[in-house]
């Protein structure tokens, strides 16, 4: 017999998320992954300055926006026919890799672990699912104790934004052409000392945690794989190469390593609330909201890669560069995030000895009349693209696509399950009543409903509960 459940609002992730999942035989057969808000910031940002656009796109996110900032400069610069002086391109890269550690440790720690380890219930809001615990208690502990110290870690890596950026989140520190504070060797003292606790923690709790979890749960290497296609846009500019990146972009189409072409990614909207349902590429991209019954079921659109789904990611990253052996389940992209912190923590250290205080940090230029540019970079969660057409010294057209729109799209206009639909389906469930299983799938991808929507329409969320998805 089959069984419906919906999870909505899905929790532990970041932003508005819900999921549907049919299940028979105690295996979820079929998935939908709906985004319940729409985001408009493409409409906002019409007919503004596009010196701006690093600043307001931040505010699509809390946990990722200097990824917004780096890649909104990163395709303005293109625009501009812009090199920046490697010392900006230095600090952009610090700015953005501290953004890019307390995302995937708070990630690990608060987002991740309550699946696989009972935390002490303290004024909990409502049930929670139950399942048991299969750490060691050493282990367990030892985890639990990293789990509190993740906050001061991750605080700390706000702080180290800070120095460079002015704020965290969404820092000042960014911009096109560049980076607004010039290191200094009292700048480069103090990031470097957050630095080293940074990376006593990965060492320390971190890589023993992430070992002690993912050989107790060994199934989840198999589970959760999905189309086994990964893609990456590169990521990191090099501040000494300007054009190039120190991750490079590529494919993984089922085992075998290819080339990105930028000219294949497109958007398809059959089963999103927008009125243009064709392919469009970013260039041509258009964003009206269309509230409508029928197919369509999340506020998410479908990107696709030509005519090909693709997950993005760390484990995207990890494994083009060598990086990452292992196969493409749910502990496997919670295990390639987790090697990348240590690796970027080394990187970090490069970069700091690499900049020159008192260096500068800025190149002066003047708005053209016309241009266009677009900045394919990865955050943290996989590739992010914005694209930008000017005219008029004005925002004209721009367009964003984030990780989350290509690892939890909906079906495409030839009916194909996004990534994550297709790594639910299959996962066995042993507890109907605690299906904790889809949790442990869906969040090894680090969703984020905030990036790949935005702004709430009361309406579609009135409805939505209610509404037949097939
Ligand atoms: Ni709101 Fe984001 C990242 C972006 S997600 S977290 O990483 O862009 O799609």
């Amino acid at each position: 017999m089959s069984k419906r459940i919906s999870i909505g609002p899905f929790t532990r992730i970041n932003g508005l998320w819900h999921l549907k999942v049919e299940v028979e035989n105690h295996k979820i057969s079929d998935a939908w992954s709906i985004g319940t808000n729409f985001r408009g910031l493409e409409i906002i940002l019409m007919g503004r300055d596009p010196r701006d656009a690093p600043y307001l796109t931040q505010r699509i996110c809390g946990i990722c926006s200097s990824t917004h900032a780096l890649t909104s400069s990163f395709a303005l610069e293109k625009a501009f026919n812009l090199e920046i002086p490697s010392n900006g391109a230095l600090v952009k890269n610090l700015i953005f890799a501290c953004d890019l550690l307390q995302s995937h440790l708070r990630h690990f720690y608060l987002l991740v672990i309550p699946d696989y380890v009972n935390l002490p219930r303290v004024n909990p809001l409502g049930p929670s699912l139950v399942f048991s615990d299969r750490l060691p208690e050493g282990k367990k502990n030892r985890l639990l104790k990293n789990y509190d110290h993740s906050m001061e870690i991750t605080q700390g890596l706000h702080e180290m934004m800070v120095i460079f950026g002015g704020k965290a989140p969404h820092n000042h520190g960014i911009l096109a052409g560049g980076a607004t504070v010039p290191p200094d060797a009292d700048k480069i003292r103090m990031f470097r000392a957050m630095l080293s606790q940074v990376e006593s923690f990965v060492e320390e709790a971190l890589l023993p945690d992430l070992e002690a979890l993912s050989s107790a749960y060994p199934e989840y290497y198999e589970w959760g794989k999905g189309y086994e296609n990964l893609l990456t846009f590169g990521m990191f500019p090099d501040p000494h190469n300007p054009g190039e990146l120190l991750y490079p972009p590529g494919i993984i189409k089922k085992g075998e390593k290819g080339p990105f072409q930028e000219e294949r990614v497109n958007e398809q909207a059959r089963y999103a609330f927008y009125q243009e349902k064709e392919p469009l590429k970013p260039r041509e991209g258009k964003t009206t909201p269309l509230f409508e019954r029928g197919q369509p079921y999340s506020w998410i659109k479908a990107p696709r890669y030509g005519e090909e789904v693709f997950e993005t990611g760390p484990l995207a990253r990890q494994a083009l560069r060598g990086k990452y052996s292992g196969g493409t389940g749910a502990m496997d992209r919670i295990y390639a995030r987790g090697l990348e912190c240590h690796e970027v923590v080394k990187e970090m250290d490069k970069w700091l000895g690499d900049l020159e205080p008192e260096g500068p940090v800025f190149k002066e230029y003047e708005v053209p009349a016309r241009g266009e540019g677009e900045g394919y970079l990865d955050a943290m969660r996989g590739g992010l693209m914005h694209s930008v057409k000017i005219k008029n010294h004005k925002i004209e057209h721009y367009q964003i696509i984030t990780p989350t729109a290509w690892n939890c799209s909906p079906r495409d206009n030839s009916d194909r399950r996004g990534p994550l639909e297709e790594a639910l389906a299959g996962t066995p469930l042993e507890d109907l009543e605690n299906p904790v299983e889809i949790g442990r799938v869906a969040r090894s991808f680090d969703v984020c409903g905030s990036c790949a929507v935005h702004m709430v329409d009361l309406k579609g969320i009135e409805l939505m509960p209610g509404r037949k998805l097939i």
